[in-house]
């Protein structure tokens, strides 16, 4: 093999090694159709994120993205800094504390 061919190969690999659409699903602390409009327009605001959608029969959000631009510690990282938490990553307090009353923690508002 040339040397041509084998930077080509290496050139095809690397593109499917860093560019591959990933999917997650990270546990959230969203509660009601606010929290879920908020935390899927953040996350829809990042490069490389091609869908977010929030269940909210288990508070999950479902997130496809592209590894190239972002990984799921920076998912996280996005949603704690509007007030949420994520999986294990705590809300940042300052965000979480102007969050609106029914959609802290454990609040119902029914929306
Ligand atoms: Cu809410």
């Amino acid at each position: 093999m040339s040397k041509i061919a084998i930077i080509f190969f290496l050139a095809i690999f690397n593109t499917n090694l860093f560019a591959v659409e990933q999917k997650t699903s990270i546990k959230t602390s969203a509660n009601c159709k606010m929290c879920k409009k908020t935390n899927e327009q953040t996350l829809l605001s990042i490069k490389g994120v091609k869908s977010a959608k929030l269940d909210l029969t288990n508070f999950k959000v479902k997130v496809v993205y592209d590894d190239a631009f972002i990984d799921v510690k920076g998912l996280e990282m996005a949603i704690s800094k509007v007030g949420y938490d994520a999986n294990n990553t705590k809300s940042d307090s300052t965000a979480y504390s102007e969050l609106p009353a029914c959609c802290k923690k454990g609040a119902f508002c029914g929306h």
